[in-house]
């Protein structure tokens, strides 16, 4: 197992709350497979252009890596490509940042081909800035002479393979989306509702589906266990309903990730409804409630009626409702929200009337 040590990094801001913990880089970085050798929360006022934490920073960070005995350090922010290259080198170690860490869990995610295509497209897009930039470096290190021809030579055919290889998994991505498109078309002429369930990373989306559907998707506590889209057929009182689970959403989402998922985030678009899943046991609710609702806008799906599911109420109220109201998730929240337990099939009836009452407007 590859032995890492996170670096968490945040940017003060005066009367903030309280500020995020390290604790999603933890699972994000476990989730990818390393072993976790040490961690430190680095503060600064604004990203510095050579190593974003500042010189000083860096070479603590530098010995604190090295005592831990780390060949990797992870980053929970996103690095430009000069910025992990000097990083790199400072550090004499290898450096991931945040969007190459989620790339290589959705790699480890990705089962289908739909799946693989949508991540490798992802990854090319990543890599292609990395390489024009690992160009002008040389170019800059070696003022151009010596090393430049070969150099500038091999750097091209690498970039040239990769334009090749995201022109070609567009291309696939296409058609994914036309056969998409023909099996969407179907299910609207069925004329039965569709409700997406939209939300953070692991918080039940495809427990609830379960739930819902009578289904056995595959539910893990494990981030980003959904890539594809899975829709399944429900009776909700006297109606029938489709339910959509989609990939989940998580702050700071890749841009790339976006881009390569949009063909299958499109299955949201015909929906009657989305259903937003939030873990309300879950400290940072209210950041992931912004994240949800900020991807939906980014998405264009801002339009589309919503309701809210604040799941895992089991964990809030192990001992009956009354006994712990004093951490209560709707003081953060405010009101409108229906309290389940997805696992423990607490509040499915209540969550049904709200779904019922939404399609009937
Ligand atoms: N205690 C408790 N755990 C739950 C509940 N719902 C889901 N979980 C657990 O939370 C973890 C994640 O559940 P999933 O349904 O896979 O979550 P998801 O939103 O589909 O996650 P991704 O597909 O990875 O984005 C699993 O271990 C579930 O068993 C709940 O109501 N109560
Ligand atoms: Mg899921």
């Amino acid at each position: 197992m590859e032995k890492v040590f996170l670096a968490g990094v945040r940017v003060r801001e005066r009367g903030r709350g309280p500020e995020r913990g390290i604790e999603e880089l933890r699972r994000l970085a476990d989730t990818a497979g390393g072993t976790i050798v040490g961690e430190a929360v680095f503060r600064i006022d604004r990203p510095n252009s050579v190593f974003y934490i500042g010189k000083g920073q860096a070479e603590s960070l530098a010995q604190q890596a090295a005592d831990a005995g780390a060949g990797t350090v992870i980053f929970d922010i996103n690095l430009k490509p000069g910025q992990q290259r000097n990083l790199e080198t400072a550090l004499s170690l290898k450096v991931i940042d945040r969007t190459r860490l989620i790339l290589d869990i959705f790699a480890r995610s990705a089962h289908t081909q739909d799946g693989r295509d949508q991540v490798d497209l992802a990854q090319c897009q990543y890599l292609l800035p990395r390489l024009a930039g690992m160009w002008t470096h040389l170019e800059r290190q070696q003022g151009g002479i010596g090393l430049r021809g070969p150099g500038e030579r091999e750097i091209e055919t690498d970039r040239r393979r990769i334009e090749k290889r995201i022109s070609l998994l567009k291309k696939r991505l296409g058609d994914i989306k036309k056969r998409r498109g023909i099996q969407r078309s179907r299910r609207l002429k069925l004329n039965i509702p569709v409700i997406a369930l939209c939300g953070y990373t692991n918080s039940g989306k495809t427990t609830l589906l379960n739930t819902l559907t009578k289904s056995s998707a595959v539910a893990k506590d494990r981030l980003f266990q959904t890539l594809q889209p899975m829709t399944r057929r429900a009776r909700i009182f006297d109606r029938d309903v489709l339910f959509v689970d989609t990939v989940g959403f998580i702050n700071d989402i890749p841009p790339q990730l976006i881009n390569a998922f949009h063909s299958t985030l499109e299955e949201i678009e015909p929906a009657s409804a989305v259903l937003i899943v939030l873990d309300g046991a879950d400290p940072d609710i209210g950041l992931h409630r912004n994240v949800v609702e900020e991807t939906l806008k980014q998405l264009k799906f801002d339009e589309i009626p919503r309701l809210y599911a604040l799941n895992k109420c089991d964990k809030l109220y192990p001992d009956g409702r009354d006994a712990a109201s004093a951490s209560c998730p709707e003081d953060k929240l405010g009101e409108g929200y229906i309290e389940i337990s997805a696992l423990q099939k607490i509040g499915i009836e209540a969550l049904k009337s709200g779904i019922y009452d939404i399609l009937k407007k």
